[in-house]
């Protein structure tokens, strides 16, 4: 990726906004996407002037799903041949914080996306949902693994087989979005959110995002030993000493940020 084509990247203080900008096909993932996202989400990750990254899409879609028209003539052996998957891997790796700011349609692939991310906020215009089956299909980006890890299987079941779509409140209520927000305000709470997060330490950011990652992928044993070692190591951290300088103190932390 030379240029960006389908997706708008900026910075704003120390976040980083990847906004879907397909507008034509409400922001359907094609491989492009995929790459481009992941290429924009690396960079952001490896920069320390980021503390948080906010990926959205436009006011009537997140992103309606995985391009259909792009998948529709392949074959099986084609689907395993090409790594469809490799850069979305890459996207959720990040160490940095995500927050999907969900407006509109999040459907399919774009339900998946969303759930990539760390934070969910969704304006109650959204809609979420797994409508592969209507495709003779299933979710193919994580949906079947993550939707039930935070939704429970019940609810997951329900939506994946029916391929019902669910609005915000729904959504908020089975915990698959983090909060709901009026509509206008969803950028404006991203930003206050995100530039929250980015204040803080970055060590101690990249912790907490790899114990709530251990926390979905391991047992309980396993994950409380991530959290021992990354607890652990922040006492390392310049920022560390400081935030807890600053609390006996009284006063606000400064942390390095460099
Ligand atoms: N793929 C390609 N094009 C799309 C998609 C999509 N997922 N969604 C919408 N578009 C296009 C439409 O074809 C239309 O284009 P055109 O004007 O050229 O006909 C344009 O976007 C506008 O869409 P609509 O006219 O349909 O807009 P409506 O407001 O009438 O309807 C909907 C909005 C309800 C969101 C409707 O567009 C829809 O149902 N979209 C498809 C939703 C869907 O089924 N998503 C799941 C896709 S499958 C998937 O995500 C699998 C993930 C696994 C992938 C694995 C890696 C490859």
């Amino acid at each position: 990726v030379t240029e960006y084509e389908t997706i708008l990247v900026e910075q704003r203080g120390r976040v980083g906004w990847i906004t879907l900008n397909r507008p034509q096909a409400l922001n359907a993932l094609n491989g492009r996407v995929s790459e481009e996202v992941a290429v924009a989400a690396e960079a952001f990750d490896a920069d320390s002037g980021i503390g948080a990254i906010v990926v959205t899409g436009s006011e009537k879609a997140f992103a309606a799903g995985a391009d259909i028209k792009e998948m529709e003539s392949k074959t099986a052996s084609e689907m395993l041949e090409t790594d469809h998957f490799g850069a979305w891997t890459r996207f959720a790796a990040v160490r940095t914080p995500v927050i999907a700011a969900v407006s509109g349609y999040a459907l399919g692939g774009g339900c998946e996306l969303a759930m990539m991310c760390d934070i969910i906020l969704a304006a109650d215009s959204a809609r979420f949902g797994q409508p592969e089956i209507n495709l003779g299909v299933v979710p193919g980006m994580g949906g079947t693994q993550r939707l039930i890890r935070a939704v429970g299987y019940y609810k997951a079941a329900e939506l994946i087989l029916s391929g019902r779509m669910i609005d915000a409140a729904e959504a908020e209520r089975i915990g698959l979005v983090s909060r709901v927000v009026a509509a206008t305000e969803l950028l404006a709470e991203a930003t206050t959110l995100a530039d929250t997060i980015a204040s803080k330490s970055l060590p101690s950011l990249y912790a907490a995002k790899a114990t709530l990652d251990a926390a979905m992928e391991t047992s309980l044993e396993d994950g409380l030993a991530v959290e021992k070692q990354q607890f652990a190591a922040l006492f390392d951290t310049a920022d560390q000493k400081e935030g807890m300088a600053a609390f006996r103190e009284k006063r606000p932390p400064h942390f390095a940020h460099r």
